[in-house]
C-alpha cells in the first residue's frame, strides 16, 4: 500500500500556476474543505488525497501522516501542516495571493486576522458546533447528551448575535472590501451552522451568500463532497 495515499485514490488536480509541490489529505469535511477552496482561490495545483474522516484517516499508515487522524492535512515539499486554519494562513504567507485576495501584513492586520480566527475557531467551530456534532450525529462515539447540545447552540447562537454587527457590516468581507483566508473560515463554519439546523441573523445570511457565490467555493465544495467510491 501506498502510505501516502491509504484509499489508492490519490489525483493530480489541474489548475491553472505552476507546480507548488503541494499535497493536500482530506475529503467530505467542512474542515477538509477550507484547504481546498483556499488553494483554489490562489490557483495553487495540489495533489488530492481523498481521506475520510473515521474511514481511510483511521488507518495505521495515515496516522503516520496525521497523528490523532485527523483530515485536513497539508505537505508543502517535506512541511506537513494540520489544522484548518494554520493551513488556510500559511498558503496565504506562502505563495503570492492573486489580485482580490488579501494576505494581512503587519501587526495590527495579522493581529485582526488572528482574532478572526480564533473566534471562529475556538467559539463557533470548536466549542459550538463540534460539540453539537460529536453529540448528536456521533453520539454513537461520543454519548447521547441533549443538555449539553441545547446550551452549545445557545452558545453558538449569542456569539453570532454579539458579532452581527462586524460579520454583516459596511464591508463585503470580515477584513474590508477585499476576501481573505478568515472568510473561508467563518463561511465554512456558516456552511455547517445551517446543516445543523441553526437560524442565522439575516445580515448573516447576506455575508454568508455573497462569500459562498465565489466560483473558487462551488468548486472547493464540489472536489471535497464528491462520492468516493
Ligand atoms: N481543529 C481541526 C479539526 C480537524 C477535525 O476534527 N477533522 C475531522 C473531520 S471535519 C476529522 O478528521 N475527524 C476524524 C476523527 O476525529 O477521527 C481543524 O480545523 O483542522
Amino acid at each position: 500500500m501506498n502510505t501516502d495515499d491509504p484509499a489508492g485514490q490519490a489525483e493530480k488536480i489541474e489548475t491553472a500556476g505552476t507546480s507548488s509541490d503541494l499535497t493536500l489529505w482530506g475529503a467530505q469535511s467542512i474542515r477538509a474543505l477550507r484547504a481546498h477552496w483556499m488553494l483554489m482561490e490562489m490557483n495553487l495545483p495540489y495533489e488530492f488525497v481523498p481521506v475520510r474522516p473515521r474511514m481511510e484517516s483511521a488507518t495505521p499508515e495515515f496516522r503516520g501522516i496525521s497523528p490523532r487522524g485527523k483530515v485536513p492535512v497539508l505537505r508543502h515539499k517535506d512541511f506537513l501542516l494540520t489544522e484548518s486554519a494554520a493551513i488556510v494562513h500559511y498558503l496565504a504567507d506562502t505563495f503570492p495571493t492573486p489580485a482580490g485576495l488579501q494576505s494581512p501584513r503587519g501587526p495590527v492586520a495579522r493581529a485582526r486576522r488572528d482574532e478572526w480566527s480564533y473566534f471562529i475557531m475556538t467559539e463557533l467551530d470548536a466549542t459550538a458546533l463540534y460539540v453539537i456534532r460529536r453529540h448528536t450525529d456521533l453520539k454513537h462515539l461520543f454519548g447521547d447528551a441533549p443538555v449539553v447540545v441545547d446550551s452549545a447552540r445557545t452558545y453558538f447562537n449569542a456569539q453570532i448575535e454579539a458579532m452581527r454587527p462586524r460579520i454583516g457590516g459596511l464591508s463585503n468581507y470580515l477584513m474590508g472590501d477585499e476576501f481573505s483566508a478568515v472568510d473561508i473560515l467563518m463561511a465554512t463554519t456558516l456552511d455547517w451552522a445551517e446543516s445543523a439546523a441553526i437560524a442565522l441573523p439575516e445580515e448573516v445570511r447576506a455575508y454568508h451568500r455573497r462569500t459562498v457565490a465565489r466560483p473558487a467555493y462551488q468548486a472547493a465544495r464540489s472536489r471535497t463532497f464528491r462520492p468516493i467510491a
